[in-house]
C-alpha cells in the first residue's frame, strides 16, 4: 500500500499522510452513520450512552444544544456501528499498518473526533504513547479525515521527528493534565507541521510523535476516525480509557504467541472521569 518513500517518511519524521487514501463511496456510509449521532446529540444536554465501563460513549463540548449540536467524541464507534467495525476487517489503514509495524497486527482502541462548526474544543500537545503505554513502541496512531481540511478547521498539528525525542510526562503538581509542560508545549509551537488534506486522507503517526490541535472557528466541520493499531507482540501495560470490546483483536496476521518488551520510563496514566480526555485537558490550568 505505502511506498518506500512513505514508508522512510513515516520512520524519519514520525507521520506520513496518505492523500485520498479512502474513496467517497467508502465514507458515504461513515459519515452519514455520524450524521444520525449528531441529530441523536439534539435531544441530550450533556455527554450521554455509555461505554462498557459506564463512563459516556458520546461526549458533547460545553454549549452544545438541540439547535447547535456540538458532539465532539464518540467512543469506540465499532462496538455499535458495523460501518466502523467494517474498517477494522482490511482496507488502506490496515495495509498501511502492515507496511509500518509488520504482518501481524492488533486493534487497540477507536474513537471519532469531531469539531464541528465554532468548535471551541482543542487539543493540547500531547503523545498517544503516554496514555496508552504498551511493552514496546512499535503502534501507530491512524487517523482518517471525513472532510477536506485545511488551516482553518484546527488541522491536526505534528512535531516531525519527536517520536525519537523523550516522553513527557502529562503530570503536573501531583495532577493528571493529559498535557505536556508549557515550555515543552511553546517548543511544540514553533517546531510544528499541520496535517491538512482532502477528505479520505490517512495520517499514520507514530504514537511517540507530539500532537495537538487548535479550535475550529470555521463554518465548515473537521471530523476524524482516530484507531491505535499495534505490533501483535506490543502488550497495552494500563487500562484503556477508551475500552473496547475488540481490544486486542488481530486485525492482521496472527498472534505471535509472544511479548516483545523494550525499556522505557514513564509515568502512569489516569482514566478520565467524564466521557474523554477534553475535559481533562480542559479542567487544567490553560497554558
Ligand atoms: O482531534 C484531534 O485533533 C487530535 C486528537 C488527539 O490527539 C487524540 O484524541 O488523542
Amino acid at each position: 500500500m505505502l511506498s518506500n518513500a512513505q514508508i522512510s517518511e513515516f520512520h524519519q519524521r514520525g507521520f506520513v499522510l496518505v492523500e485520498a487514501a479512502y474513496s467517497e463511496s467508502r465514507l458515504a456510509p461513515l459519515r452519514e452513520r455520524l450524521r444520525r449521532w449528531i441529530d441523536e446529540s439534539r435531544q441530550h444536554a450533556g455527554p450521554f450512552g455509555e461505554m462498557s465501563d459506564g463512563r459516556p460513549r458520546f461526549d458533547v463540548e460545553p454549549g452544545h444544544t438541540a439547535a447547535a449540536p456540538a458532539l465532539r467524541r464518540v467512543a469506540s464507534p465499532e462496538e455499535i456501528a458495523d460501518e466502523f467495525l467494517g474498517l477494522l476487517d482490511g482496507g488502506p489503514m490496515i495495509d498501511a499498518a502492515v507496511d509500518l509495524l509488520g504482518e501481524n497486527l492488533r486493534f487497540h482502541h477507536a474513537k471519532i473526533n469531531s469539531k464541528l462548526p465554532g468548535s471551541g474544543t482543542r487539543v493540547k500537545w500531547h503523545q498517544d504513547f503516554t496514555f496508552d503505554p504498551h511493552s514496546n513502541d512499535d503502534c501507530l496512531t491512524a487517523i482518517l479525515f471525513f472532510d477536506d481540511i485545511d488551516s482553518e478547521l484546527g488541522p491536526l498539528r505534528v512535531v516531525p521527528g519527536s517520536h525519537r525525542g523523550p516522553l513527557y510526562s502529562l503530570w503536573r503538581d501531583e495532577v493528571f493534565t493529559g498535557a505536556v509542560a508549557d515550555e515543552v508545549a511553546a517548543a511544540c509551537e514553533t517546531d510544528a507541521v499541520e496535517c491538512t488534506g482532502p477528505a479520505g486522507s490517512l495520517c499514520l503517526m507514530h504514537v511517540r510523535a507530539l500532537h495537538a490541535s487548535a479550535e475550529n472557528w470555521s463554518t465548515r466541520p473537521r471530523t476524524l476516525y482516530i484507531a491505535t493499531l499495534t505490533a501483535a507482540d506490543a502488550v497495552p501495560l494500563a487500562p484503556c480509557a477508551v475500552p473496547s470490546r475488540y481490544a486486542g483483536r488481530i486485525v492482521h496476521g496472527r498472534d505471535p504467541g509472544r511479548i516483545r518488551a523494550t525499556p522505557f520510563v514513564m509515568h502512569t496514566p489516569e482514566i478520565p472521569r467524564g466521557a474523554s480526555f477534553f475535559a481533562q485537558q480542559a479542567e487544567t490550568r490553560p497554558d
